[in-house]
């Protein structure tokens, strides 16, 4: 189950498995293998001193004070030197990971919302525009530059896994890349306090085989899945006339509001309410029943399906694969 993988439940920016998360990978053991070594003089010389000590000499005398002032000058010379080189190894980071590789990236649009992501593909054609929510898929080994907006608050885009941080910001357009070395379900995050549920504003990278992405990409420019029993033919008339479509799209249908995530292929989807939880029927129904119980404040308001309404609409989620 891909809500199992390790680097779903546990991010981590010391497990990388792209380019940008190696290199700072590296950095960080650099600094914190130099800094450690640091430390360690620095305790010894503490314990020499401690321990010498105990003779009484006489401040004064000129050779004493000759040997001191070596000891300085020699430990304030060589931390210089360790934070120049700090700052040019930084520096050198900052250029390296800045960079876009010169191969031709996939370009997505990242937009952050109160508290959802959402990803758009775009695409020279309109009909094979996609646009998804909470479950950014890419290729491996190939760049994906991020363009990144947002409508409402400062947002900040996370995978420790691939890449560090840059925030998206309201009336001013960011960029980042990423590119994952291998297959793999990589969890990210907001890092910027965006309000009530920014703790609940996550997000899934599913990085898989070209082959496989564009067998993704080709499945979600399809329209949605036309409901195949009664019980989700009459999910969908629940889904058009009970107030969801004023806020989602379903891509086919006459629900095309932008509100909410796009849920045309939502049934694909491996979680719900930006990867809060796994998508399965129990937590899908608590879900649309009441979305306040799971996400207090989010923009989804709760409402008075019966049990009939509830089980039609998600038999219909459910097949819009
Ligand atoms: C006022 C706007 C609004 C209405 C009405 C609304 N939703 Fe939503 N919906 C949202 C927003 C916003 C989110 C994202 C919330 C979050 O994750 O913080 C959402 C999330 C969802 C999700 C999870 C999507 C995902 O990929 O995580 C589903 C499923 C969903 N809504 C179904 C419904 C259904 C079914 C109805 C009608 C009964 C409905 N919504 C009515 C705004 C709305
Ligand atoms: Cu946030």
């Amino acid at each position: 189950m891909i809500l199992q993988a390790p680097r779903y439940t546990q991010q981590s920016m010391v497990d990388p498995a792209g380019v940008k998360a190696t290199l700072v990978d590296h950095f960080w053991h650099f600094l914190i293998i130099t800094a450690s070594i640091v430390t360690a003089l620095v305790f010894i010389a503490l314990l020499v001193a401690l321990f010498k000590g105990h003779r009484p000499v006489e401040p004064e005398e000129p050779a004493v004070q000759r040997t001191v002032t070596r000891w300085i000058s020699a430990s304030v010379g060589v931390t210089v030197v360790i934070l120049i080189v700090f700052l040019f190894t930084d520096f050198r980071l900052g250029r390296a990971i800045s960079t876009i590789p010169a191969q031709t990236p996939l370009r997505v649009n990242v937009i952050g919302h109160q508290w959802w992501w959402e990803f758009q593909y775009p695409d020279s054609q309109p009909s094979n525009w996609i646009t998804t929510a909470n479950e950014l898929h890419i290729p491996v080994g190939r760049p994906v530059v991020l363009n990144m907006s947002s409508p409402d608050v400062i947002h900040s885009f996370w995978v420790p896994n691939l890449s560090g941080k840059k925030d998206l910001i309201p009336g001013h357009k960011t960029e980042t890349w990423i590119e994952a070395d291998s297959a793999g379900v990589y969890r990210g995050q907001c890092a910027e306090f965006c309000g009530l549920q920014h703790a609940k504003m996550a997000m899934l990278v599913i990085a898989e085989p070209e082959a496989k992405f564009e067998q993704w990409q080709l499945a979600s420019r399809a329209s949605a899945a036309e409901p195949s029993d009664s019980t989700a033919k009459a999910g969908k008339q629940v889904f058009l006339t009970a107030g969801c479509a004023v806020c989602h799209s379903i891509g086919g249908t006459a629900a095309g509001a932008t509100v909410g995530p796009n849920l045309t292929h939502f049934g694909s989807r491996h979680s719900i309410a930006a990867a809060s939880l796994p998508n399965n029927r129990g937590n899908l129904g608590g879900w649309v029943l009441d979305p306040q119980r799971i996400k207090p404040g989010a923009m989804m308001p709760p409402n008075g399906l019966d049990p009939d309404q509830l089980n039609a609409i998600l038999a219909y989620l459910e097949g819009l694969k």
